[in-house]
């Protein structure tokens, strides 16, 4: 991708499921050369997990591993390895994913890593950091469940809940791209590469970082903007379940909307803005609110938060999500409809804006997907779809090693890059 701002940059993504491949994803948009790098026959687990069509590359897959090439390359091989070994000494960036220890177990221990390529970055994403859970092997909810996102999420005296978005895997996969960029960067002015390791507990922490701010403010005292203030239930130790509360300065609930008994979506989020308190009392027919002294200031309602959401529903349960939504901007009044992902696949604003987009699959036919969210200037995106397994094989040999036919055909020989009998029969 020529005038791409990684232009140039070529990343091995040794990487599977889900974080690494939506780290690797984002620096293949912005036109870094992203060589996946994929275990003969079976490649990425993820295109084999939930398939939606037998035998095609599941919708997992696909979604995550746009715009990269894929190389299949059995790394316990011996040509194997030392073809991995030449990609090392050609390449910027190595980015892995895999359980603690099996980089080392495959013989590419950053030591030798840095000898073979001193400009290399290594990039790894492992489930913790140092410490007593380093050895463990981490999926998306266990992190979620250790980085302080389960215990402050769900509802106050039931259990800890885990949320929809993948803060553990796509979250770490943001936190690297970040750190890789960071390092190339910093390679510019000290020509050597380093290691980034981001761990997905510290990333899903860092995005619980309100919840730790709130855990020290509750030795102060109790939290007046969760709910349980107002219903006067006593706090204990640590920071609890807040429901829908806002997290912020600035209350806000979900509330029902027309239809709601029949549509489990049809609900509004709505914050109750210091600033424009007064056009929401006008809005609910509470105009007495504006001056009462039990309301008419943010530290007076806190106490009140149940009543005047109770209120405040009973005038959004009069009205749809978005014609409520229209009658509250009309007055800056900050709300959100709660969309279904059957909405936002249908959203014409998001088709128009780039935000979901459909592309064309070679065995699947066409799917729908996320753009990418990240918008520069100068450089927009072509989402290109994700490549077949080992589909550029070939090609990365002969133009990223530069390797000979008949050097090719020695590797295809030597099994290293898929079963023997298979190349043979091709
Ligand atoms: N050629 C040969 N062997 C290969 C290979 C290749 N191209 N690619 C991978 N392998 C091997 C690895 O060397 C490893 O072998 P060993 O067990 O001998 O070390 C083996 O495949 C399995 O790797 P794994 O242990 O990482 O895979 P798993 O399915 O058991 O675990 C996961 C998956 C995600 C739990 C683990 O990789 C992990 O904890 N990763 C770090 C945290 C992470 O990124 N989690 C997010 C996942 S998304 O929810």
């Amino acid at each position: 991708m020529m005038g791409a701002p990684l232009a140039g940059v070529k990343i091995l993504d040794f990487t599977h499921v889900q974080s690494g491949p939506t780290c690797t994803q984002l620096l293949a948009w912005f036109g870094a050369d992203v060589i996946k790098i994929e275990r003969p026959g079976a490649g990425d687990a993820t295109r084999q997990q939930l398939q939606d069509i037998p035998g095609v590359d599941s919708l997992y897959f696909t979604m995550l591993n746009h715009n990269k090439r894929s190389i299949t390359i059995d790394v316990k091989n011996a040509a194997g390895k030392e073809v991995l070994w030449r990609l090392i000494r050609e390449c910027d960036v190595l980015v892995e994913n895999y359980a603690p220890g099996a980089l080392d177990r495959m013989g590419f221990s950053w030591e030798s890593i840095q000898e073979a390529n001193p400009r290399l970055i290594l990039a790894c994403v492992k489930g913790f950091g140092p410490g007593r859970f380093e050895d463990c092997k981490v999926y998306e909810n266990v992190a979620q469940c250790a980085g302080g996102a389960a215990s402050t999420t769900g509802w106050r005296g039931d259990m800890p809940m885990v949320t929809g978005a993948q803060i553990g895997d796509s979250g770490t996969g943001l936190h690297l791209a970040l750190g890789i960029v960071t390092a190339l960067y910093h390679r510019v002015q000290s020509g050597r590469g380093q290691r980034v390791d981001c761990a997905m507990q510290d990333s899903v922490l860092n995005l619980c970082r309100v919840k730790l701010r709130d855990q020290q403010r509750l030795a102060r005292g109790p939290l007046p903007e969760y709910s349980q203030f107002g219903e006067g239930v006593p706090f204990g130790e640590a920071v609890p379940r807040a429901g829908n509360d806002s997290g912020g300065g600035q209350p806000g609930r979900i509330l029902k909307c027309l239809g709601w008994e029949q549509d489990p979506d049809a609900y509004i989020y709505f914050i109750a803005q210091a600033a424009v308190w007064e056009p929401i009392c006008d809005i609910i027919g509470e105009p007495g609110w504006k001056s009462d002294p039990n309301y008419s200031t943010p530290r007076a309602r806190l106490p009140h938060l149940n009543e005047i959401f109770t209120r405040i529903e009973a005038w959004t349960m009069k009205h749809d999500k978005f014609e409520a939504m229209d009658r509250l901007n009309a007055h800056d009044i900050p709300c959100g409809p709660i969309l279904s992902m059957k909405e936002i696949a249908e959203d014409e604003t998001l088709r128009a804006s780039g935000t979901v987009l459909e592309i064309d699959h070679p065995t699947r036919g066409p799917y729908l997907t996320v753009g990418n969210p990240i918008r520069l200037s100068a450089n927009p995106v072509t989402i290109q779809r994700s490549p077949l397994l080992g589909e550029h094989t070939d090609e990365i040999l002969r133009d990223v090693l530069g390797c000979s036919t008949a050097e090719i055909d020695t590797i295809l020989w030597s099994g290293a890059v898929g079963p023997v009998a298979k190349v043979a029969a091709e």
